[in-house]
């Protein structure tokens, strides 16, 4: 038996390209074909008695009448705060499926005051935009004081009924030379034009794509349907809020940016995210569908994973040998190999006869453990699960009205309907201590797998058929995007009553839409062990954090094959500035632990996670503005340096923040890399493992060895750090913290520092110490930003102070020189750890 499932599993997971036999291109899906190659034509024209202004609720509404006569549509614009609007366009007698569970609560609509009346438009007036509806041909400009910045084009406006249910619609950027978004593909960070005869449109439809290949549009584990035009001038985009299979065609350029997005069916509803600059697009568009809540501090460290653990032992082992070696480690996993038969919500009761010994085993140590719990349910009587959701009707339905039943890993499967209320309540309660036998605390976050969801059947592309049914009769099709979301939401809700709303749940999924960042991180899926991958993690995760989905991370080493030594290194590098980093393997590839290579290798790697762990204090601050302001945490050049045009398709650089500048080594064999110092020549760029400065005046070569990556603090921040070396995130609670303040020319330099329980949602309700930090020559002030925070208990401690000063000014790409000094933690002959800062304390510290 064993021997059957290496193989089989070995051939599932083995492939070096896609296969484009199972997962279709457009050429091969119907309503792509057709409406890709459909001409724009003038067909629409607003019905001027039609329109219908509705001042206070924010609405404006009117028919738009076919040329022909047979096809009339509806429209309905609406305001909403923040000048952004939606349109939604369908048939008067539209039965089409209205999207539910994505948006994050109510819109806040604003009324529309001011609508200017012409013969032939009408023109919405805001404070910040106009939106103009020309009657005929009919078409919607949003303009901005920056210019015309977005058109919903009525030439490709597509409904035909020869379709069913497919739709298409098309938007021209007017000010926008390049596009970014519609996660999750495996690209570039900019999307590639697409056209007929060359490279296929993007397609937006979650698949279970093992061996997937790099630079296309394929379809991977996610969808999230939101799109930026991007402009040295302006940002805007849109959000197709739509969880149906759609495809989209780009076109990228000077004075023609623009999309054409096919959709096979639910609604056209479209949010119009006006910007103007990047960051503003980023949180027009995640105030639309939340922000992710604080993690764990734990999360935040490394997470050792692999399929297959095979037993308890093993498992225990690799924990033991983490600290023999002297690894951080902060969490273990364990894939499929756990459970009894692939029944969820089980062990294994021979090779994990004693799970809550290991659990305490791995406590011990202060690491903890996350388990995958996936989907598919083995169909089986005397499973409780099965049993339960069989008698209560909780699963998916086939056409008929039978449960539907695939091929998974269990064998025979059902699939939880968790579009259903009380399936997500039935499924989530398997969580809690009693139903999910054995488990403790320690098992302190789930992973969600296969949720796209996955069935092992080729003829229907690897997931649910489109005729499948859900709760309410809506078809498969309808909602196939947001399965794994649901999946996530069930999990989530499973882990709050659980644990009784005292922890924040950690939650890693696969399969990922718009919204998913109230549940769970994401991670990229079965990439494979090679240089491409390791690159293409940095624009995908960076991809994600722009859509709102900041919590992301690649399988350290790749998830296929075997790496090389200088691979594996590089990947720690690297993957310790992505913001979920754990290392993942798959079951047929040769074991990597990071103890298993030699001295100088395991150097390498321990300096990787030391350096992540060295800067714990910074994702966690990180992490909480994101929960404030909803900006990404790592971010591409462009968000960060809109007007520069040469930064545009920079994807294996990233900026933690926008303090710290880090750049991929995804080459082998280098002694240098080129690496985009931004800003211009006054921006000042310090090397954190040399004593160079760089100038922030583009591409400079950089010299590289084996033991780092470029990393760079930029001139003025503070860098709050914890430098001392600890095994977990645990044991270092309760470290003092080291600033390092890169001094400007003016000797000054700020930061911002979070401190809560690391644990709880008390931080919704303000229980936590949130301070700006100011350097002035050698004077340190902290204040705190939230008068009304209660910061009792979350004391900031600062051991010392590392003043990092330039001595030379870097010119002419030549790079410059910093000195350092370090202050010890002295003020009036008092410990730093022993000051508390309270209710509107500002406290000044000489450095001694
Ligand atoms: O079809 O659970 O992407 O991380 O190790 C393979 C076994 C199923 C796919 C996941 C991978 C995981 C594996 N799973």
């Amino acid at each position: 038996m064993l021997r059957f499932c290496l193989v089989f599993a070995t051939l599932l997971s083995f492939g070096q390209f896609a296969d484009h036999d199972t997962f279709k291109d457009c050429a091969r899906v119907n309503f792509c074909t057709t409406l890709r190659t459909r001409t724009p034509e003038n067909k629409y024209s607003v019905d001027s008695d039609s329109v219908v202004i509705d001042p206070d609720g924010g609405q404006l509404k009117f028919d738009l009448l076919d040329t022909n006569g047979s096809d009339n549509l509806q429209v309905i614009i609406t305001r909403l705060e923040g000048d952004n609007f939606r349109v939604q366009i369908q048939e008067p007698d539209s039965d089409r499926y209205q999207l539910q569970d994505v948006l994050d609560g109510e819109l806040n609509v604003l009324p529309n005051d001011k609508i200017v009346i012409d013969p032939d438009s009408y023109t919405i007036v805001t404070d910040g935009a106009n939106v103009t509806i020309q009657f005929s041909p009919f078409s919607i400009e949003f303009t901005t004081n920056q210019g015309p910045q977005l058109v919903l084009d009525g030439t490709r406006l597509i409904f035909d009924k020869n379709l069913d249910k497919a739709f298409a619609f098309g938007v021209t950027f007017p000010q926008a030379y390049q596009l970014y978004g519609i996660h999750e593909h495996a690209d570039g960070l900019a999307l590639q034009t697409t056209q007929v005869g060359g490279t296929d449109p993007y397609r937006l439809r979650n698949l279970d794509v093992s061996g997937y290949e790099l630079n296309s549009p394929m379809s991977l584990y996610g969808s999230i349907p939101v799109l930026y035009g991007h402009g040295s001038e302006a940002t805007t985009g849109i959000f197709l809020h739509n969880a149906a299979e759609q495809w989209m065609e780009i076109t990228n350029g000077e004075d023609n940016t623009q999309a054409y997005v096919m959709v096979e069916s639910g609604a056209l509803d479209v949010f119009v995210l006006l910007g103007p600059t990047p960051a503003e697009a980023v949180r027009q568009y995640v105030g639309l569908t939340g922000t992710a809540h604080l993690p764990q501090l734990w999360a935040l460290g490394y997470h050792q994973s692999r399929w297959n653990y095979v037993s308890q032992d093993d498992l225990k082992d690799v924990v033991a040998n983490f600290t023999t070696y002297d690894f951080p480690l902060d969490v273990i996993w364990l894939d499929i190999d756990y459970t009894d038969g692939k029944k969820y919500f089980t062990w294994d009761p021979n090779a994990f006869s004693d799970p809550v010994e290991m659990q305490q085993n791995i406590s011990a140590s202060n690491k903890r453990l996350v388990t995958i719990i996936d989907p598919h349910i083995k169909v089986e009587q005397g499973y409780n699960v099965y049993d339960g959701a069989l008698e209560q009707d909780l699963f998916v339905k086939r056409a008929d009205g039978s449960n539907f039943e695939g091929d998974c890993w269990p064998g025979l499967s059902s699939y939880m309907d968790f579009l259903n209320p009380d399936a997500r309540d039935y499924y989530s309660s398997f969580y809690s201590y009693d139903n999910f036998p054995s488990t403790t605390p320690v098992l302190a976050g789930i992973w969600n797998d296969m949720n796209e969801p996955s069935v092992f059947d080729n003829s229907i592309e690897k997931t649910l058929p489109g005729d499948a049914v859900h709760h309410g009769g809506v078809a498969h099709r309808d909602i196939h995007n947001i399965y794994g979301l649901l999946h996530t939401k069930s999990t989530h809700q499973g882990l709050i009553n659980r644990d009784n709303n005292t922890k924040r749940p950690f939650i890693l999924t696969r399969s990922h839409f718009a919204g998913t960042q109230r549940y769970s991180a994401i991670w990229t899926g079965d990439n494979q062990a090679e240089w491409g991958h390791l690159s293409v993690s940095y624009s995908e995760c960076l991809d994600a954090n722009l859509l709102g989905i900041v919590f992301c991370g690649a399988d350290v080493g790749g998830f296929s094959n075997n790496p090389s030594e200088e691979l594996l290194q590089r990947w720690y590098q690297a993957g310790a500035w992505l913001p979920f980093y754990r290392a993942h393997s798959d079951s047929s590839s040769q074991r990597r632990e990071p103890f298993l290579f030699n001295e100088d290798v395991q150097a390498v790697i321990r300096n990787a996670i030391q350096l992540r762990y060295k800067h714990l204090p910074v994702w966690y601050t990180r992490f909480y503005e994101h929960t404030r302001n909803r900006d990404p945490i790592i971010r591409p050049l462009f968000y960060q340096y809109p007007s520069n045009v040469d930064v545009y398709n920079i994807g294996d650089h990233l900026l933690l923040g926008d303090d710290i500048l880090v750049r991929a080594v995804t080459e082998s064999g280098v002694e240098s890399v080129q690496v985009y110092f931004p800003g211009g020549t006054d921006e000042h760029w310090i090397s954190i493992s040399s004593s160079d400065v760089y100038e922030g005046s583009g591409f400079i070569d950089v010299p590289v060895d084996i033991q780092g990556i470029p990393v760079y603090y930029r001139k003025g921040s503070v860098i709050v750090r914890k430098d001392t070396l600890r095994l977990s995130s645990d044991e270092m609670v309760g470290d003092g913290h080291t600033l390092h303040a890169n001094l400007d020319a003016d000797n000054k330099a700020s930061g911002t520092v979070y401190l809560d329980d690391n644990t709880s949602f008390n931080y919704v309700n303000k229980e936590y110490n949130y301070l700006k930090i100011d350097v002035d020559g050698t004077d340190v002030t902290l204040t705190k930003i939230d008068d009304d925070a209660n910061s009792d208990g979350f004391d900031f401690v600062i051991d010392d102070v590392v003043v990092n000063k330039i001595i030379k000014k870097p010119q002419n790409g030549i790079p410059g020189k910093y000195e350092t000094k370090i202050y010890k933690k002295t003020v009036d002959g008092q410990l730093l750890k022993n000051l508390k800062f309270k209710f509107n304390d500002i406290v000044t510290i000489k450095l001694a």
